[in-house]
């Protein structure tokens, strides 16, 4: 058994707006004061994390003169050097003022959707400043409620000239940043543009910079609706997608919770760990989740060693699985190793002709086992340490 005491080599990251979230809810008020950008980031180091994200307005006060902005990022990028913490990613918040009510890139408002891809831009700048790999685009408020308030194929549109556009620009700057997608189905929004990961991965292929455009795929999201995420995550990496991603987690069907990373969906957060570490990512393991709404002073910094241990815990589990002789046995009698065999290989007349040749018995198909239930439980018998 390990110690579960993160390090920076394992390259864990929290969201400005995370451990720090003041509590703020559709019902209430905020329960415990912001904590001071540079405070924070010393916290994190010494906690053992390694990467810090930021929105712009999280950093720089929105509407203030640029000499104020220019202070406040400086005091920031001398908490970051003071410490070591790496800036892993940045994003805008596109959802937060009043303006942003009918959407972003996708607001009726032609001038709105100009501010929004100004204000990008503007923050595009800062995250090459900081040295930002990744720039995050989560479309909080690009949806709708009512559905004859848009049209659909003009917000797509639209969604795509400000990515186009953004892409560019990023080209045309010489910065080394990729962009990533942040699907969500609902909320703040009735329904929101890009609702799941398939959804994105799609939209992505229509892109002039498809190949600088990847995902950010988030455990509360796809959860929200009711999609595993495991399945999201590993088809977004057999495309190549995988440029980041958001660790907490959720109860499906309920209102958007970013919850500590593996306190709820055990088993599909094992199975995503697993994933991530047989899969040889080596982005950032960033968690946008934040502390419950009744803590304060060190409890919230319980919560954000919690998303970590609990990582790291799946982590040596993951490892206990696959060097299980009893699960590589029930790997067998399932059948696993058997999918990765090419079925018919590639189209030839021969190959056609030997395939309409072949005898199958289909009684003798339909009586083969695949014993799911003895791997299943070998699953949770690591999972629970019986
Ligand atoms: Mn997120």
């Amino acid at each position: 058994m390990g110690d579960y005491t993160p390090t920076p080599a394992d390259k864990f990251a929290f969201g400005m707006w995370t451990i720090g979230h003041p509590g703020r809810d559709p019902f209430g008020d905020a329960t415990r004061p912001p904590i001071d950008p540079v405070d924070y980031v010393r916290g994190l180091a010494d906690i053992g994390a390694w990467g810090v994200s930021f929105h712009d307005d999280d950093l720089m006060t929105f509407g203030a003169p640029e000499s104020q902005r220019r202070a406040e990022l400086d005091r920031f990028k001398k908490a970051l050097s003071d410490t070591g913490i790496v800036c892993s990613m940045a994003t805008t918040n596109l959802f937060w003022h009043p303006m942003f009510k009918d959407g972003a890139f996708t607001s009726n408002d032609r001038n709105v959707r100009r501010l929004a891809i100004q204000k990008s831009m503007r923050n595009l700048d800062v995250a090459a400043e900081l040295g930002a790999p990744t720039y995050v685009f989560w479309g909080g408020r690009e949806g709708v409620e009512s559905a004859a308030s848009k049209t659909p194929a003009d917000a797509l549109d639209r969604y795509r000239e400000a990515l186009d556009f953004l892409a560019s620009y990023v080209v045309d700057q010489g910065y080394s940043i990729r962009f990533a997608i942040e699907p969500k189905p609902n909320e703040p929004r009735g329904d929101t543009f890009l609702p799941t990961v398939g959804h994105a991965l799609a939209f992505i292929e229509t892109l002039d910079h498809a190949d600088m455009v990847g995902l950010n795929p988030e455990v509360a999201h796809e959860t929200m609706a009711g999609l595993s995420f495991y399945q999201g995550v590993a088809q977004t990496l057999w495309q190549g997608k995988l440029f980041h991603i958001d660790l907490n987690d959720q109860k499906i069907g309920r209102y958007d919770q970013d919850l500590r990373f593996g306190s709820e969906g055990i088993k599909d957060d094992f199975m995503v760990v697993r994933l991530l570490e047989n899969s040889g990512y080596d982005g950032p393991k960033h968690f946008d989740a934040r502390p419950y709404r009744n803590e304060n002073g060190d409890g919230i910094w319980d919560f954000a060693r919690g998303c970590m241990r609990t990582y790291l815990i799946f982590r040596e589990k993951a490892k206990e699985f696959d060097a299980n002789p009893k699960v590589k046995q029930a790997l067998a009698d399932a059948g696993v190793p058997e999918l990765a065999i090419p079925t018919v290989g590639p189209y030839s007349r021969a190959t056609a002709d030997e395939l309409l040749a072949e005898k199958f018995d289909p009684e003798t198909l339909a009586s083969r086992g695949y014993r799911n239930e003895q791997l299943d439980q070998l699953v949770i018998d690591t999972i629970l340490g019986a």
